[in-house]
């Protein structure tokens, strides 16, 4: 990085994409400030992140003069950046499998596992409205399409790139660490113990720890 050029990060650390890109920035040992943005508050704070984001997404990275969203950008960007261990296999087929777990984390898992599942539960455990039940039970189906894939593709793998990992791991690890915590997902899981063996790995790293707990960092 260069000298007096820091790196900030905008938004909460209860979210899936912020929790992705603080995986980054820690396994690559990047120093950042998190600058809190609470997106569903709908407050002067979130209209004034509009200027950062018009999509009202977050996170948004903050290189110097460098303004940056949509997580996938962000991560490939990290990665390329700055020094520290390379987050992207360089054999075309391991990368390409690497953007293809990262696409269905982004078209798939992430509405259905969080959405659909964890959301869905965390209300029905709080006694609030809504046809919970009927959710979850509709989002089962492609739930298990997912967890098919995901596993497939890890094939019995450390990682999802191979023995080290990759920007597809810091992608999938916040969905599984909600998602994980429901029980319909013991249930789900109980048949893919490649995919629970990942997430054991995965959730040891000093990454997903910076992620969950990031005013230790
Ligand atoms: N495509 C965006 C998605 C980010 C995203 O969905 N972030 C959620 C929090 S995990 C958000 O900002 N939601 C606010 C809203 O939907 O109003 C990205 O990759 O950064």
């Amino acid at each position: 990085m260069a000298p007096g050029v820091g790196v900030t990060l905008v938004g909460a650390t209860y979210s899936v994409y912020v929790r992705i890109a603080l995986m980054a920035l820690a396994e690559k040992g990047v120093a950042y400030t998190l600058l809190p943005v609470d997106i569903f508050a709908r407050s002067d704070e979130t209209e004034a992140y509009l200027g950062l984001n018009p999509f009202g997404k977050i996170p948004t990275l903050k290189h110097g003069d460098f303004v940056l969203y949509e997580t996938q950008a962000i991560t490939r960007y990290v990665d390329e950046a700055f020094g520290g261990p390379a987050l992207q296999p360089s054999d075309p087929r391991a990368r390409a499998r690497m953007a293809q777990v990262m696409g269905v984390i982004d078209s798939f898992a992430y509405r259905t596992l969080v959405w659909d599942i964890y959301v869905a539960h965390t209300a029905r455990e709080k006694g609030e409205g809504g046809e919970h039940e009927e959710r979850i039970g509709a989002a089962l189906p492609l739930a298990t399409t997912c967890l098919v894939e995901l596993d497939r593709i890890l094939d019995g793998k450390p990682f999802f790139g191979g023995a080290s990992p990759s920007l597809a791991d810091l992608h999938a690890a916040p969905v599984f660490g909600y998602f994980g915590t429901v029980p319909e997902a013991e249930t789900l899981l109980s048949g893919f113990p490649g995919l629970q063996a990942w997430w054991t790995t995965i959730s040891a790293r000093d990454s997903w720890r910076a992620a969950t707990e990031p005013a230790a960092t």
